[in-house]
């Protein structure tokens, strides 16, 4: 990576509160002088606890998703603004468990990431392919696809509060992993779309992570490579000695 890196642990839905902060304590002296910037996203109702023990420290605290509406009838959902108005910093947006499981389009990641910068918050955007479109050939356009529709209507500046995670959905909690060249040939594809809506400059200024069963083992390989500005860490994040392995990795 030429770029600061940004290593985000993506706990899913993991973790009861009294185990969030076993866990979340058990991180903090490990990456205490990390070079890379480190990020917990965290069920939401572990939110509480993990901001708590991360008070003055260098972990920022992330949510998981977030609705586009900021109040209303839409039971079970939490707003971008509920999120803000604790100290949460970055949300994830787009995940594909979230596309596959949940009904997530890329219109409504859209929505929330409108929501998620009105609130002031940081995204963390997750694109990526199946196995299947990867077969078909279609990986290029469909990144650039989820890339263009995700940030319609976000500015340039507030690129600078985006972060896009590419995560090849056949290398989500399976164990692949993606080839050093082909995560990198993707986030080149990804910096390449930025580019061409925004500006070069935009583009070259954007963390683009890797995600997908990112772990110690393959951690400096992949963030060695220029496009790979980081990691969204799934399985890996609530081990704290691989976490802090691969930001150790990332420094
Ligand atoms: C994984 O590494 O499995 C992830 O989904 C990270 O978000």
């Amino acid at each position: 990576a030429i770029r600061k890196a940004v290593i985000a642990g993506n706990w899913k839905m993991n973790k009861t509160p009294a185990e969030a902060k076993t866990l979340i304590e058990s991180i903090k002296p490990l990456v205490k002088s990390a070079g890379c910037d480190v990020v917990c996203c965290v069920p939401y109702v572990d939110l509480s606890v993990v901001l708590e023990a991360a008070k003055g420290t260098n972990i920022g605290v992330g949510a998981e998703n977030c609705h586009w509406e900021k109040s209303g009838a839409f039971t079970g959902e939490v707003s971008a603004e509920m999120l803000a108005s604790m100290g949460v910093k970055y949300v994830i947006i787009g995940h594909s468990e979230r596309r596959q499981y949940f009904g997530e389009t890329n219109e409504t990641v859209n929505k929330r990431i409108r929501a998620a910068l009105d609130a002031g918050l940081t995204v963390i955007l997750c694109v990526g392919e199946s196995l299947e479109q990867r077969e078909q050939g279609v990986t290029s356009e469909l990144v650039a696809l989820q890339t263009k529709i995700a940030l319609g209507g976000v500015s340039k500046e507030e690129l600078s509060r985006i972060i896009i995670a590419y995560e090849p959905i056949w290398a989500i909690g399976t164990g692949k992993t993606a080839t050093n060249e082909q995560a990198n040939e993707v986030c080149k594809t990804i910096r390449d779309t930025v580019a061409a809506v925004y500006d070069k400059a935009a583009a070259d200024a954007m963390t683009i992570q890797y995600g997908g069963s990112m772990k110690p083992g393959n951690a400096a390989e992949l963030l060695a490579k220029p496009d790979v500005d980081g990691g969204l860490i799934g399985g890996a994040s609530l081990k704290p000695e691989d976490f802090a392995a691969i930001v150790k990795a990332a420094t």
